[in-house]
């Protein structure tokens, strides 16, 4: 056992155990989930249109609410939104610019779905700028839910998608460097994640959700992480609200993070206690099994009321309902530094 993995267990082992205990601002989290509650209890004003996505998104939450204040749906919102990282160079962590695999290669997944249910997805697609509205047209335009590698590429082509470079000369001097030692560490935050999932609710109320990644950096050629699975990277449910995920996507595709976030919310927790709850899970589960590793999600339920929460410090969010702001997501990992 390394001495960070140890250190990380036995952070994760006494911040639960002061959780438990109610010593670390266990008090003020309850306080504010209170008041969330409250809020969306006394408060039946919508509280949309609204959108919010992860990471300090806010060209991104800019995008979609033109498109919800335009009268669009959330689809068109969200699909908006998410293409301002991916046509991005400087964004290392979506479409163009992302950060490739181990052998050089650019892949990228991307997953939509809208307020009736139907849902949309790429994996392993390269060469195409915009995933999430190849995703798009995987749901509207095929009697299927994913396309991958080579097979979502020829779809992209038929539908009139341009092919592209998508290495660009800063991520393959990376890629480069990182050849010199061929370690592969998924980072906390020293790096950071910057895969935007995005959900928005529109003027009539109902909800989208998208989210897309390059993945994470110098991944094996093949991998394929949470943000393309629905229920995992992004899921969302016009009942209910909706969730989206970031960092390791390993973690969130084996506790199906994003669909565990809409059930609690369905089962009555406020946005917040729902992140707070998967956060947990995956605490619990994963704690022992290596180096320290950073998992965020955002959540929006059908009133606007939304929650962010992270394992680690560091994780931020876009909200835009009146205005376009950035706010640092609460985290478990109080104790460290
Ligand atoms: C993945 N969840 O492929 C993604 C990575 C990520 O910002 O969120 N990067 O595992």
């Amino acid at each position: 056992m390394s001495i960070n993995r140890r250190k990380f267990l036995n952070r994760s082992i006494l911040s639960s155990f002061a959780l438990s205990l109610g010593i670390i601002s266990c008090k003020d989290e309850k306080a504010k989930s209170t008041d969330v509650a409250e809020a969306s209890l006394t408060n039946s004003a919508p509280k949309y249109p609204i959108t919010i996505a992860t990471w300090d998104n806010r060209g991104a939450t800019e995008a979609a609410m033109k498109e919800l204040l335009a009268g669009k749906r959330a689809l068109d919102g969200v699909e908006a939104g998410a293409k301002i990282p991916e046509a991005n160079p400087k964004d290392t962590s979506v479409g163009y610019g992302g950060f490739p695999d181990r052998d050089g290669n650019v892949t990228l997944d991307a997953c939509i779905m809208d307020e009736k249910g139907n849902a949309g997805a790429v994996t392993f697609l390269q060469g195409i700028k915009h995933p999430i509205s190849v995703a798009r047209k995987v749901m509207e335009e095929t009697p299927h839910v994913m396309l991958s590698g080579q097979g979502a590429l020829d779809f992209a082509i038929a539908q009139g998608f341009k092919q592209e470079e998508m290495l660009t000369e800063n991520a393959a001097k990376a890629w480069k460097k990182w050849l010199e030692k061929k370690e592969y560490q998924p980072k906390v935050n020293s790096e950071r994640h910057d895969t935007i999932g995005i959900l928005a609710i529109d003027q009539k109320g109902d909800i989208s959700g998208a989210c897309t990644t390059s993945g994470m950096a110098f991944k094996m050629h093949g991998r394929v992480g949470d943000s393309p699975i629905i229920g995992a990277g992004m899921y969302v449910d016009n009942e209910v609200g909706g969730a989206a995920a970031t960092g390791l996507g390993e973690y969130v595709m084996t506790t199906l993070g994003s669909f565990l976030i809409v059930e609690l919310m369905r089962q009555g927790m406020t946005p917040q206690e729902a992140c707070e709850e998967a956060v947990k899970r995956i605490v619990k589960k994963y704690e022992d099994t290596g180096e320290p590793f950073q998992v965020g999600y955002i959540a929006l339920n059908k009133q606007g009321d939304h929650g962010a929460y992270s394992i680690q410090k560091g994780f931020n969010y876009a909200l835009y309902h009146k205005e376009n702001e950035a706010f640092e997501a609460d985290y478990f990992n109080k104790d460290k530094k």
